[in-house]
Formats: structure tokens, sequence, C-alpha cells
């Protein structure tokens, strides 16, 4: 069941999605056990950002019928206190570490890469491109051109693998995943959230007279207006952009997208992928990684 990615060997092809584990957290709960049976065979941080940031004011959460829209605002303590604090412990994890990173300029990303490239506990860096352009306001990772440019600004920065996180919230994916890859990135995790929002409750028609009540403007309900949408919701989207994305580009590509089980993991592996990514499964069942890994292992057997 081993797996080769970028020069890493893995017990199996299941991973975490960036930012729906806390291993930290969960390692202060469960303690050893934590590492006896960890769910994932890479684990990937949360995205770091060269500042501290508080993240987005509530509610972050909004479950769909099938999905969950996150507004959580990328809340991290920073690069220097990531380091300080949180690598000593993530590196005791049992899996390699692949640490997110996002920035909103070359000069932010030049010194996460060099402090990724530094520490050794890091084995692979993963770039989330899904950030606002600073002059544009045009997300860094829907435009092919800016993408190109990011990717190959900071290639040299690193020998580490690096694997750029694409944002579905393109017009051509498959442009973007081309871009990246002609940057020089060695892998490509997707797929990222699919913009949405919700509605703050307001009246509705009345019941009983069929009256409109007097309506206030329809008004975001999420605390950063807008958010992410994961989960089963979004799987259809996630298999017709990996598949469009494999079919374009010859570096490994890691696959996400409303993972629930087997069945799904194997979908996503059929399509080209060579790792799969769990994420908002995960809250629901937090050993739904170690379920889907079991179940492959399961089949791999069976077929031999
Ligand atoms: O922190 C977030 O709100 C967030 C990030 Br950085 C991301 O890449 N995807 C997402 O759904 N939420």
């Amino acid at each position: 069941m081993t797996v080769e990615f970028c020069g890493l060997t893995l017990a199996h092809p299941i991973i975490n999605g960036s930012g729906t584990f806390d291993a930290i957290a969960a390692q202060r709960v469960f303690g050893a056990q934590l590492h006896e049976r960890f769910p994932f065979a890479a684990y990937v941080s949360k995205t770091i950002t060269l500042a501290p940031r508080a993240g987005n004011p509530p509610p972050r959460l909004w479950e769909t019928p099938a999905g969950l829209i996150n507004s959580i605002g990328l809340p991290n303590k920073g690069l220097e206190r990531y380091l300080a604090e949180d690598l000593p412990l993530l590196a005791e994890l049992p899996v390699p570490l692949i640490t997110n990173v996002m920035g909103a300029t070359a000069e932010e990303l030049a010194i996460l890469l060099d402090a990724c490239d530094a520490h050794a506990e890091i084995a692979a860096i993963e770039l989330n491109v899904s950030c606002p352009n600073v002059d544009t306001g045009l997300d860094i990772g829907a435009d092919p051109v800016q993408l190109e440019q990011v990717v190959r600004s900071v290639r040299p920065r690193t020998a580490k693998p690096l694997i750029v996180k694409l944002t579905p919230n393109t017009a051509d994916v498959s442009a973007c995943a081309l871009a990246a890859e002609r940057g020089g990135a060695d892998a490509l995790s997707l797929i990222n959230t699919l913009r949405a929002t919700a509605l703050a409750p307001r009246p509705r028609r009345s019941p009983v007279s069929g009256d409109r009540a007097p309506r206030d403007a329809a008004v975001a309900w999420l605390g950063g207006g807008t958010g992410g949408l994961s989960g089963p919701a979004i799987r259809a989207v996630a298999l017709a952009q990996v598949a469009a994305v494999t079919a374009r580009v010859t570096i490994p590509v890691i696959g996400m997208g409303g993972v629930q089980n087997v069945a799904h993991a194997q979908d996503l592996l059929d399509l080209g992928a060579t790792l799969v990514a769990v994420g908002t499964e995960s809250f629901r069942d937090p050993a739904a990684a170690t379920r889907i890994a079991e179940g492959l292992h399961e089949m791999a057997t069976r077929g031999g």
C-alpha cells in the first residue's frame, strides 16, 4: 500500500486537507494513542501566514444540505510562533509534515519559503494560492499568468517538494494547473472550497395570510461575508476538476473534495490522483481517514 510521492514514501494514499484536522489538539486529547493510530499518511498544517491573523468574526461555519460553508479567514499565529510553538509538536507526529503557507506578496512568500526550507522537520511545502492579490483583489491562483509568475518566483527558494493547492474558483482549472507546473510545482492539490455564502435569517412570507412580511435587505450571514463550501455537495465538482487536471499535467495530484468513504477515494485514484485528502468528513468522523485507508488496503489485498 506504500505510495511514492515527490520522493516521500507514505504508508498509504490518504492525507488530510489543510485546516481540517487539528493534530496538536488531538495530541492533547489522545496522547500516545494518536501516534499509534495516526489517521493520515502525511499531515498537512493549517495555512500559515507571515503575520498573525485573528480570522473572521463569527459566524464562521454554516451547514448547508450536504455541505459546510466556512468563513474562517485564515486565523493563525503567524510564521514566528508556528515555528517556535507548533513545529516542535508537529515534528513528533509519526508521518511527514507538509506545511501549508499563504502570502499576499512575493516578498512575504519568499520569507515563508526560506523559513520552511531551513527546518528539516518540514518534509514538503504546500502553497495556498486562494489569496487575493493586494493590487488587483483577484485570487492569485485564479489567473494562470499570475500563478505561473508566483510559483516561478518562489521555486528557487527550496529544494523541498513544492505542492500548489489550486482554487476551484476559476474559469479554467487545467490552465491554472499547467501554469503551476510550468512555474516549477512538484505536485498539485485540488480542490479548495467553492466560494459560497449564506444569508442572515429574515422575515419570510406569512404561512397564515400568505402576505409577505416586511423584508429587510438580504444580508450576508457569515462573519467574512462569503466563505467556502466543502463536503459531499462539492464532490462532483472535485471529480470534474481532478479529471481535467490529471489529463493535462505530468506531476502528481492530490485529489480532494467531499470524500466520505473508500469508494469516493478510489474514484479520485482512478482519475489519476496519487494521494487523496479527507477534509470535512473528519469533522463528522475523526477516524474517517483510517476507515478509508483500511478500506483501500482491504480492496488491494482482495484484488491481489
Ligand atoms: O481559513 C480559511 O477561511 C480558509 C482557507 Br485559508 C482556505 O484555503 N480554504 C477555506 O475554505 N478556508
